[in-house]
Order: C-alpha cells, then structure tokens, then sequence
C-alpha cells in the first residue's frame, strides 16, 4: 500500500454539535458532494467507540468519493475505521509516536500555531500542516491567538510541509489564505449546520479552484 494522494482544497472538519440537525455522515455526505475533498472526524467527547461507529458510517459514505477521511487525535479509532489518516495537535502525542502507531500508508497532519511549531514539522512524518488560527472564532473556545493573514503566511513560510489554514475561514476569506501559501481551507461553521452544506462546499470549492487557477495563469505569464 501507498500513502494516498490528498488534496487540502476544502477541508470539512466535522463537529457533533453544530452537525446535530442532519448528522456528521450526511453533513459529510453533502460537503463531498458540493466539493469538499478532506473531511476530518472530530468529535473531542465522544469517545473511542463513538468515534469508530461515526467514523466506519463516514467511510461508507466517502467510498468512491476521492475524498479522504481523516481522524482527529484517537489513533486506535483511525486505525479501527481504517481512516486515511490522522491529525494531531501539540498537546497530543508526538509525530513520531503517531507516525509509529499508523504505519507509513497513512496521512498525518499536524496543528501550528507559531512560525516555530510550523519549521518544526518533520516532512519525514507529517504530511501537512494546519496553520493559524486565522481568526478568533466560537468554534473553538480555547483557540491560540489569532494571526491573521500575515501570520499565517509566515507560518506557511517556515513549513517544510504543505499547508491548509484554520480559524474563522468562510468563503470571502478563500484568496486571502491561498495568496499566503495554503493549499486550502480548514473550515467547521461554514458547512456544518448550515442550511445547505453541499451549497456552502461548493461556493467554497470555487473560490479555491478560481484561485489556483489565477495563481497558475500568472505563473505562466512572462
Ligand atoms: N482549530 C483551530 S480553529 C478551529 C480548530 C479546530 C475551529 C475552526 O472552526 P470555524 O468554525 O471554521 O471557525
Ligand atoms: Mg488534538
């Protein structure tokens, strides 16, 4: 087996609560289908036997999809679902500890908050990083301080990895964190528990690909 290809594009983190109307599976379901192209389960309470019965109902839905699957912090659960990999924060167990327990054929990603933590990050282990946050956001209560665009884009700048950013991230902000260097968008309330997530991804999705799409054009240009 092969580390799979991903792509940071629209990354769907999901979140139980602000899921509850329709569910994390559907919620997930929509977002692929409206272009999300990473979906991460994250669901800080639920425990492992929660995790795993949410996140084997996530890989069905996902099967064929191209989208990948990836498991937020419970590596037992990531490796019982059969995840595609797993994202990890400082707090939680090293990179080299992560990388050990999911084997070579899985994704890792990695939380930064600094320039530091994101030059820190091995591209022997981890895959990508997620950098910010870029704003302060009701998400997450007890988010680092926010960095915005400048410091995220010097967060980038020290990664010897690919980034997605995080933190507040909705569709107008797309140019903004891709002119910083991220390959994508790591959002929860912008698709979850909106009233149309397929819609919410799709816009989402446009705005990335209209981005690469400049970003190329102009690096064609002479
Ligand atoms: N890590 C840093 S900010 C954040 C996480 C998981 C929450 C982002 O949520 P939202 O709703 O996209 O601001
Ligand atoms: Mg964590």
């Amino acid at each position: 087996m092969m580390r799979p290809t991903f792509d940071l594009a629209v990354y769907l983190v999901l979140d139980p609560g602000l899921c509850a109307g329709i569910g994390m599976v559907e919620t997930a379901r929509r977002a692929v289908a409206g272009g999300a192209t990473m979906v991460q389960l994250r669901d800080k309470d639920g425990g492992t036997a929660r995790m795993i019965e949410t996140g084997r109902a996530l890989k069905t839905a996902l099967a064929g999809t191209g989208a990948r699957l990836i498991v937020n912090d419970d590596v037992a659960a990531a490796v019982e679902i059969g995840a595609d990999g797993i994202h990890i924060g400082q707090g939680d167990m090293k990179a080299t500890e992560a990388r050990r327990l999911i084997g070579p054929d899985a994704i890792l990603g990695l939380t930064v908050e600094t320039p530091e933590l994101a030059a820190q990050a091995d591209p022997m282990l981890v895959d990508y990083i997620g950098a910010g946050p870029v704003f302060a956001t009701p998400t997450k209560l007890d988010h680092k301080t926010p960095v915005g665009f400048d410091g995220l884009a010097t967060q980038i700048a020290a990664s010897p990895v690919p980034a997605v950013a995080i933190g507040g991230l909705k569709a107008p902000h797309v140019a903004a964190a891709l002119a910083a260097g991220a390959l994508g968008v790591a959002v929860v309330s912008a698709i979850c528990g909106q009233p149309d997530p397929e819609q919410a991804a799709r816009i989402l999705r446009q705005e990335v690909n209209a981005c690469r799409r400049m970003s190329s054009d102009s690096s064609v240009r002479v």
